[in-house]
C-alpha cells in the first residue's frame, strides 16, 4: 500500500476527506479547513467510521492484540469522565496572533507556520518566556470545578518547544527561558492531589524548529518539505530518533503514573508504518495507556478524534473524542473574543454524550500561564450545571432513541455531496442500566413531554434539579409515553427529565 493510502486511512474517513478536498483546491489542509487543519471538517454522513485498518504492522498495538475485556479494562476511566480540559499553552502565547505589528490570521499556535518566522526569530522568543502566573494547583481546580475529569496538556507542539524539563533537547521550559520550572511536574502532581487525570498532546510528527522535522502545507511553502527555513531541513527519521521518540519516552518515564493518554497529531506522509512501529514498540511498554487516532503509518489508536464537530451519530463500534476550542484558536490569540455561549458548550457536551463520545474542551493559558477569564467563567458555568445533573453525563451510555439528535435533509447536501444533517435541539437522552436520562432544551408549551420508541419499562420520573425529586405522573402505553412536567423548566439552559427504567424490562418495540 503506498504511503498516502496509509495516510488517508489513518486520518480515517473525517481527516482522508478534509485532505482529499483541500488538495483538491490546491489548498493546504490546515487552510482549507479555516482554523484547525486537515481533521476538522464536519463530516455529517452516516457512515462517519473509519475503515478497516491493515492487518500487518510491523510492531502490533495494544489495540491488535488485547482482549474485548481487557480494552474495556484499559477504556474504563475514560468512557466514564465523558469530560475532559485540553490544554494549548507554548511560546507562541507571546505574540498572541501578532507578528511585526501585523495581526496575523488563523490559529494562534500556528503563527511561526502562518507568518513563516524564521527558527532563530522564534526561538528567540523563549528568554522571553517568564510565565510566573502559571498555577498548577488553580489550573487542575478549574478542571474539576468544570466537571471535568481529565486533561490533555501540550508537552511539544508543532513549534517544537517543549514544555516541560527535557534532557532529550534543550529547547524546552526549563533549559531556554527565564521561568526554569516544569509546569508538566507541576501539573502532574496536583492532578494527582486532586484525584484528576492528565495526557500529554506531543506533536509527534510536525516540528518546525528541528531540523527534519515535517511541516503540512500551509500558504506558499514549497514541496516537498514545506519549510520555510534552510535550518529546518535535515532527515524525518533521525529528527524522530533523535528528539520526537527520546521525548516521548521521557514523558513516559518521568511524571509517575502518568501520562494516562498520549495525544499524537497531525500525521503526515513522512511517518511510514515502520518508523510509527519505532513509536508503538515505545507505548508498548505502558499497557494502561490510551492514545489516540493521529499517530500516523496506518495505526489506528484508541479513539476516533473530531475536531471541531459532533459526528451526526458517533462512531458506533470506536471510543471518540470530540475536540474543540470555546473561541477560534486552540493557542492564546488576544484579540479572540469569538467566544462560544455556555449554552452553546452544554449542548454540545450533553449531545456528545448522547451518541456515546468524549468532550476535550480546550483552554489557552496567555503568556503569564493565566486561562482567559472568558473561558474560566464558561468552564464555572458547566460545572454548576454538571453538579446538579452530572449524573446524566458521566458514566453514562448512547441514546434508547436517536431521531432527537436530528435528520439527514433530503434536498440540502454538504460540501461532499451527501445529505446534510440537520440538527435538532428539543432534547438529548443518555442511558444507564436502570435510568434512561431526557435533556430537555426546549419546555414543551403543552407540559407534556411525549416520546415514542421507549423501550424500557417506565416505573418512575422527576427532575434531577429538583431536589425533592417530588414524582412525576405518566402514562406508558407500549412504547409511547408522556410525560406530565412542571409549567416551567428548572434549568436555563437543559433540565435533565429522569426514567426509572430498567434494561431488563426492555419492551419489544411495536
Ligand atoms: O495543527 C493542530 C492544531 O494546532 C491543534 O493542536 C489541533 C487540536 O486538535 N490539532 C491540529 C489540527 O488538527
Amino acid at each position: 500500500m503506498s504511503t498516502r493510502r496509509l495516510f488517508l486511512r489513518q486520518l480515517g474517513t473525517a481527516g482522508a476527506a478534509a485532505v482529499v478536498a483541500s488538495n483538491a483546491r490546491g489548498l493546504s489542509a490546515p487552510a482549507a479547513a479555516g482554523l484547525a487543519g486537515w481533521n476538522e471538517q464536519p463530516i455529517q454522513t452516516a457512515e462517519a467510521t473509519s475503515e478497516p485498518m491493515p492487518p500487518e504492522h510491523p510492531v502490533a498495538a495494544i489495540q491488535d492484540t488485547e482482549t474485548p475485556e481487557q480494552r474495556d479494562a484499559r477504556m474504563a476511566w475514560w468512557r466514564e469522565a465523558r469530560f475532559g480540559m485540553f490544554i494549548h499553552w507554548g511560546l507562541y502565547s507571546i505574540p498572541a496572533g501578532t507578528w511585526n505589528g501585523k495581526q496575523i490570521p488563523g490559529i494562534g499556535e500556528w503563527i511561526m507556520n502562518t507568518a513563516s518566522i524564521p527558527v532563530a526569530d522564534y526561538k528567540a522568543l523563549a528568554p522571553k518566556f517568564n510565565p510566573t502566573g502559571f498555577n498548577a494547583h488553580d489550573i487542575v481546580a478549574l478542571a474539576k470545578a468544570a466537571g471535568m475529569k481529565y486533561i490533555v496538556i501540550t508537552s511539544k507542539h508543532h513549534d517544537g518547544f517543549a514544555m516541560y524539563d527535557s534532557k532529550a533537547n534543550d529547547f524546552n521550559i526549563v533549559a531556554a527561558t527565564p521561568f526554569n520550572r516544569d509546569p508538566i511536574k507541576e501539573l502532574a502532581e496536583e492532578c494527582r492531589n486532586q484525584g484528576i487525570k492528565l495526557g500529554f498532546y506531543h506533536s509527534q510528527d510536525q516540528d518546525w524548529t528541528a531540523p527534519g522535522g515535517a511541516a503540512l502545507k500551509t500558504g506558499d511553502h514549497q514541496p516537498p518539505t514545506y519549510h520555510w527555513d534552510k535550518a529546518q531541513d535535515g532527515n524525518f527519521q533521525q529528527y524522530l530518533e533523535t528528539k520526537a521518540i527520546p521525548q516521548l519516552k521521557e514523558l513516559l518515564a518521568n511524571y509517575g503514573d502518568y501520562p494516562a493518554v498520549i495525544w499524537f497529531d497531525t500525521p503526515t506522509p513522512d511517518m511510514t508504518p515502520q518508523l510509527a512501529s519505532q513509536i508503538v514498540s515505545v507505548l508498548n511498554q505502558y499497557p494502561k495507556l490510551i492514545w489516540n487516532n493521529r499517530l500516523g503509518g496506518g495505526y489506528k489508536g484508541d479513539t476516533e478524534t473530531p475536531e471541531q464537530f459532533i459526528p451526526a451519530q458517533g462512531y458506533p463500534g470506536r471510543d471518540w473524542e470530540s475536540c474543540m476550542t470555546m473561541n477560534d484558536t486552540w493557542g492564546y490569540k488576544s484579540y479572540d473574543k469569538n467566544f462560544k455561549s455556555t449554552e452553546t458548550l452544554l449542548r454540545n457536551l450533553i449531545d456528545i454524550a448522547s451518541k456515546g463520545g468524549n468532550y476535550l474542551l480546550n483552554v489557552g493559558p496567555d503568556s503569564h500561564g493565566v486561562v482567559p477569564l472568558e473561558e474560566v467563567v464558561r468552564l464555572r458555568q458547566m460545572g454548576k450545571w454538571l453538579d446538579v445533573n452530572g449524573e446524566a453525563i458521566y458514566g453514562t451510555q448512547p441514546t434508547l432513541f436517536g431521531a432527537e439528535a436530528g435528520s439527514f435533509s433530503d434536498t440540502e447536501k454538504d460540501k461532499d455531496g451527501k445529505p446534510k444533517f440537520i440538527p435538532a435541539w428539543d432534547w438529548r437522552s443518555t442511558t444507564k442500566a436502570d435510568k434512561v436520562y431526557i435533556q430537555i432544551f426546549k419546555w414543551p408549551a403543552s407540559g407534556t413531554l411525549h416520546l415514542d420508541k421507549m423501550t424500557r419499562k417506565v416505573t418512575g420520573a422527576y427532575l434531577l434539579a429538583d431536589s425533592a425529586r417530588k414524582p412525576l405522573k405518566f402514562n406508558q402505553t407500549g412504547d409511547s409515553i408522556d410525560v406530565q412536567l412542571p409549567a416551567k423548566a428548572l434549568d436555563p439552559i437543559a433540565t435533565v427529565l429522569v426514567l426509572n427504567a430498567s434494561k431488563v424490562g426492555a419492551i419489544p418495540p411495536s
